[in-house]
């Protein structure tokens, strides 16, 4: 057992001493805001580095967690808090007379993911470092981040997120860790080997972030590659025109890794993000390959100490890069290689939906990776030997089956195939994943398939976003609870006591009234603190409905319109939401959002009763100050949508009430709080399958239900678009019958009404609100992201084979 390292504030002067005079500063004082950070950062960072590495326990595999994304949000006040330095620091700080939080405010939020499955990454990364699980994460040092937004008139607009990797302090870059990688070529076979001659070479360079484990001396890599030119130049492959080729082909090294596709749960096919993934892919293989010949140990034995976990399929080309390496490098057999190879991965599915299965053109893949072609096809007529074996004549299971089809690689289906485990990320999704997506491959090989539900890092989903609660906590249960969340159980036995609730209530309270300053400060809109705090944050995406609550607000302002004197609860609806930049549908949602917004919050009649803000470029760090002041969490996707979610538990665990469908992890969430504590509508998974099997007709709902038509005719008629009626089409068309209403907007008008009803009800007793979120905090437990970890070390990675 490893322990909290020291803190030493001699070793911390010297060190800040170390980056002022790097800045060409005679003292301290004379840093600005920015060189604070700066050099804070970087003064720790060289602490660390100096700090005695723990030794890795020999007896657990490896994990080497492959991820496109890594949504780190901010690092230094995190790794501080981990540390155990953070009052140490603040103490050092205030002998200059400087506010460590006004500093920790200066650093930008590395945004080198898009929302969920990238959020997830970095938390799993914390978890492993803090339960004492070797992990080395692997992804991709993005030059452009997600993009930021603005609005202009309602609009969303989208500006290059340039976050200055360059000069950000907590890098640390290896140049004996450069790794070369091909692209493109042909293939030559000598005496019967084929052999892969790329058309060019390009080379990765390591940026290794820290991962700090919590009070536990851990610190391991987050390992993010970046492309660079190959050097020195080759001049003779110059000669031989394979430069110019490169050029032709418009392929610069340097453009790799300059961005991050915005799409989030949609595959868009282009070349370039191919690349991407190929490179991320080759990188790290060549890195865990190292390692293990570095260890001394032999490559058969390659599963017996890694395990490769890929996030999602994005990184699936990892699988014929290996068998590439082991087939053409390591002159294995194909037998010893896929020996290895479906030992090692494990793949984790994020989502049913069809436009994000990952399918790419096989001629793109060839002219790309030759090779590695080659290589899927021999998969492929494997497998179809093991299809046809147990389903003889069958061609409907081949074409389900099959890893290329019609001229399209199925990333999904090489993932199930070569991989020894699949899991879905809730228990619901996973049951979908086995039914509805690989109930064949079920069949063949039903003890791969697992769940493990998600979880989150409670260290920055409470103890660093809601440290007053985090306090509240600690005292209360006099325990250490932040690496064994379970312990939150202990809070139910004071849900009933009422000074308790008090305090709790008095924590809310002082975040929402942090927060009112904060949305002023940022969008102009003065909000009630008192109001019902009312949160839907999360990318803007059609099957998550903020439509939904849009059409619900409108309501209510009729309601408030048509009676002012109607007793119904203050509320403030705050949005945060990204929408990709090629989605024409999730940007008019956002449009409309903003357009009602404008009207609501200007008009007379309504007053503090109700506003709609919607807070520009949400990201991790805007996350981290709405979660502890909000009071009401929306989680209102189509039953079957949402794979699992994770905002909804970090919500809950601050105390933040769901009204939400039974999707995802809402439904376990519904099973740890009690129904009491949570607002569960809509149709379910079933109702949802049968409403569409006889014949959905979102116009015979509008028909039979005046309000809702009142509702939509206000967005129809010009009501919130200076008299526009087609302001509004795109969203409206896919609500209507031409779009078909595919996520059941309309059919979940009514019930997500009535659950909204019941809130009201609900807050209209101040002291039952409490108790019920108090119960929501303390009920918990299970979504830390360490027992997610542990399940996955149990069921998956540490295993008996
Ligand atoms: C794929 C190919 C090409 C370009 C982009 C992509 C791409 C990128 C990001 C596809 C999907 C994503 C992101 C998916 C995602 O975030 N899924 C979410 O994962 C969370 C963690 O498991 C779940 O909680 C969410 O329910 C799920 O939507």
């Amino acid at each position: 057992m490893t322990t909290q390292p020291e803190f030493n504030p001699i070793q911390f002067n010297a060190a800040l001493t170390r980056q002022w005079q790097r800045f060409g500063l005679r003292e301290a004082q004379e840093m600005t805001p920015s060189q604070w950070w700066q050099a804070l950062s970087g003064a720790l960072a060289d602490m660390l580095a100096a700090q005695p590495g723990a030794p890795a326990p020999a007896t657990q595999r490896h994990v080497n967690y492959l991820s496109m994304e890594f949504l780190i949000g901010r690092l230094t006040g995190n790794n501080l808090l981990n540390l155990g330095w953070y009052d140490a620091v603040n103490d050092a700080l205030s002998a200059w007379h400087i506010s460590l939080t006004d500093v920790l405010e200066n650093e930008t939020d590395p945004a080198l993911g898009n929302g969920g499955l990238g959020r997830l990454a970095a938390c799993f990364l914390d978890s492993m470092a803090s339960v004492g699980q070797p992990a080395t994460g692997y992804g991709l040092n993005y030059q452009y981040g997600l993009f930021r937004q603005r609005f202009e008139q309602g609009a969303q607009h989208e500006t290059p997120d340039e976050w200055q990797r360059d000069r950000y302090p907590w890098f640390n870059h290896n140049a004996a860790l450069n790794v070369r990688v091909g692209l493109g070529g042909k293939v030559v076979t000598t005496e019967g080997q084929p052999q892969w001659q790329p058309a060019f070479e390009l080379v990765g360079e390591a940026w290794d972030l820290p991962v700090v484990g919590y009070r536990n001396g851990i610190t391991q890599p987050l390992r993010l590659w970046q492309a660079k030119h190959a050097e020195p130049f080759n001049l003779n492959r110059f000669n031989d025109g394979d430069f110019l080729r490169a050029e032709q082909q418009g392929i610069d090294a340097e453009k790799l890794t300059k961005v991050l596709y915005p799409n989030d749960n949609h595959q868009n096919g282009k070349k370039l993000r191919l690349m991407q993934q190929y490179f991320q892919c080759a990188c790290a293989l060549a890195d865990i390959l190292r390692r293990h010949h570095q260890a001394g140990r032999s490559i058969e034995t390659l599963p017996d100490h890694e395990v490769i976990q890929l996030n999602d399929t994005h990184p699936t080309l990892a699988i014929p890069e290996l068998m590439r390496l082991l087939l053409d490098e390591h002159q294995l057999s194909w037998d010893q290689a896929w020996q290895i190879t479906r030992h090692t991965f494990a793949y984790t599915n994020h989502t049913l939906m069809p436009e994000a299965l990952e399918c790419w053109d096989v001629r793109l893949v060839r002219s790309l990776l030759p090779r590695h072609m080659m290589i899927i096809n021999t998969l492929n007529a494997r497998l179809k030997a093991v299809v046809s074996a147990r389903w003889p004549e069958d061609e409907a299971k081949w074409a389900k089956l099959a890893l290329v089809h019609n001229n399209q690689l199925r990333m999904a289906n090489l993932c199930v195939t070569s991989g020894f485990a699949v899991n879905g990320v809730a228990a619901l999704h996973s049951k979908l994943v086995v039914q509805d997506l690989f109930p064949e491959y079920h069949q063949l090989w039903p003890e791969k398939f697992h769940n493990v539900t998600n979880g989150i890092t409670p260290r920055r989903w409470i103890n660093q976003c809601n440290p007053a609660l985090s306090a509240l906590i600690t005292r209360t249960l006099n325990t250490p609870w932040l690496n064994d969340l379970d312990a939150l159980q202990g809070l139910e036995a004071f849900a009933d006591d009422a000074a308790f609730r008090a305090e709790y209530h008095a924590i809310k309270q002082q975040n929402k009234q942090a927060l009112v300053g904060w949305v002023k400060n940022r969008t102009g809109i003065a909000i009630d603190p008192t109001a019902l705090f009312d949160v839907q944050i999360k990318r803007l995406h059609e099957y998550k409905r903020q439509h939904l609550s849009l059409l619900h607000i409108i309501a209510l302002w009729q309601t408030l319109v048509i009676d002012p004197q109607a007793n119904r609860v203050p509320r403030v609806v705050l949005f945060g939401a990204k929408a990709a930049p090629g989605y024409a549908l999730a940007k008019n949602i956002i449009y409309a959002i903003n357009k009602v917004a404008e009207v609501i919050n200007h008009d007379p009649r309504i007053g503090n009763r109700l506003k709609v803000v919607f807070i520009p470029d949400y990201n991790v760090s805007v996350a981290e100050r709405l979660i502890p002041a909000a009071d009401l969490s929306e989680q209102i996707s189509t039953a079957g949508k949402e794979a699992s979610g994770t905002g909804n538990m970090k919500l809950a665990l601050n105390g933040a009430l769901t009204i939400g469908t039974l999707d995802g992890a809402n439904v376990e969430i519904a099973e740890q709080v009690g129904s009491d504590n949570i607002f569960i509508f809509g149709h379910t998974v079933e109702q949802v399958v049968a409403l569409k099997a006889g014949g959905y007709d979102p116009a015979q709902w509008r028909k039979k239900d005046p309000q809702l038509n009142q509702v939509l005719q206000a967005l129809e008629d010009g009501t919130f678009s200076q008299g526009d009626r087609h302001a509004f089409d795109a969203m409206l068309h896919s609500l209507g019958p031409e779009g078909g209403d595919p996520y059941l907007v309309l059919a979940d008008f009514q019930p997500y009404l009535e659950a909204q009803a019941q809130v009201e009800a609900l807050w209209s007793d101040q002291d039952a609100w409490t108790r019920a979120t108090i119960l929501n905090t303390a009920r918990c437990g299970m979504f830390s992201a360490d027992r997610a970890i542990r399940d996955y070390q149990q069921r998956i990675w540490q295993a008996k084979r």
